[in-house]
């Protein structure tokens, strides 16, 4: 109970920020930047999700958090813009409280009337989030994807998504769980589920990112078998946007 009021006041005192994770091409381009939230905690330090995520869900106070994640990750889209990257998406985390008809208007409010490129935000929903009322998930997309917005399906392969909605859903890309990719080299029913996911991806004309990417044996293998996208410690940590902007810069 301490620990929601303590949220409350950190999101009212600025101590939330981002840092960012960068998805690679497999020739090493940065395609993509995916937003994760930090809070910088007085007394306690620089706290991870897993030290609040679960009481801003169980608590209400994700909605707050999301809305502050979305605006602060267009507010830094406007740097990387500046410093010649519109090229690199922006990726945002959406739960399944913020995944309601507010979602539209959380949007617009933090675009503040700038109009968002096509591709250029783009927002990632578990299996659960989007199983959990399919047809009402399309609509709420719909909406959405005419902002400018795409979608992408985080931690797949973890969850039971129907192959039939799949289909219908307005969504760009499969994002492979990290728990597929960790045993990768040893374990060959992971290989095979990897191989699935991005034949899959690729026959319903959909993009694959691969999560927690740590060795290039891991790396070598998802770029020989068509993976799109690949993330993970093996480039670094997440950091703030300023440590990655000196290698991002193209003027
Ligand atoms: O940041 P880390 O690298 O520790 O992220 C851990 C988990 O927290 C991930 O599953 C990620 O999806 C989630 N997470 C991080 N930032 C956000 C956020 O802004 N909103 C939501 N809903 N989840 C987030
Ligand atoms: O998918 P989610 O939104 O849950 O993913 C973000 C989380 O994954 C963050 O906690 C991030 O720190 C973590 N992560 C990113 N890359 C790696 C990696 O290579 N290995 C591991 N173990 N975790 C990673
Ligand atoms: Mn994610
Ligand atoms: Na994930």
């Amino acid at each position: 109970l301490q620990l929601i009021s303590e949220v409350r006041a950190g999101l009212e005192r600025g101590e939330f920020e981002l840092a960012f994770q960068a998805q690679y091409t497999p020739d090493g381009h940065v395609a993509a930047l995916e937003a994760l939230a930090r809070w910088r905690h007085p007394l306690r330090g620089l706290l991870e999700p897993a030290h609040f995520i679960p009481v801003c869900e169980e608590s209400g106070l994700i909605v707050d958090l999301g809305r502050y994640v979305l605006r602060e990750a267009l507010r830094e889209r406007r740097r990387l813009v500046e410093a010649g990257r519109a090229d690199v998406r922006i990726a945002v985390n959406v739960s399944a409280a913020q995944f309601t008809d507010d979602l539209h208007r959380d949007v617009l409010d933090a675009l503040d009337g700038q109009p968002l490129p096509p591709g250029a935000l783009e927002l990632e929903l578990t299996e659960s989030v989007l199983m959990d009322r399919p047809g009402h998930a399309i609509e709420l997309m719909r909406g959405l994807v005419e902002l400018g917005i795409t979608f992408s399906v985080d931690d797949f392969g973890t969850g039971y998504s129907s192959l039939a909605y799949l289909k219908r859903f307005p969504i760009k890309r499969l994002k492979i769980d990290r728990s597929f990719v960790q045993d990768l080299d040893a374990d060959a029913s992971d290989a095979a589920i990897c191989q699935s996911i991005i034949s899959l991806a690729h026959a319903l004309d959909l993009g694959t990112v691969a999560e927690g990417v740590e060795t290039e044996a891991q790396r070598a293998w998802l770029r020989d078998r068509g993976c799109d996208e690949l993330q993970g410690y093996l480039w670094g940590r997440p950091q703030p946007l300023d440590a990655l902007l000196p290698t991002l810069r193209r003027h």
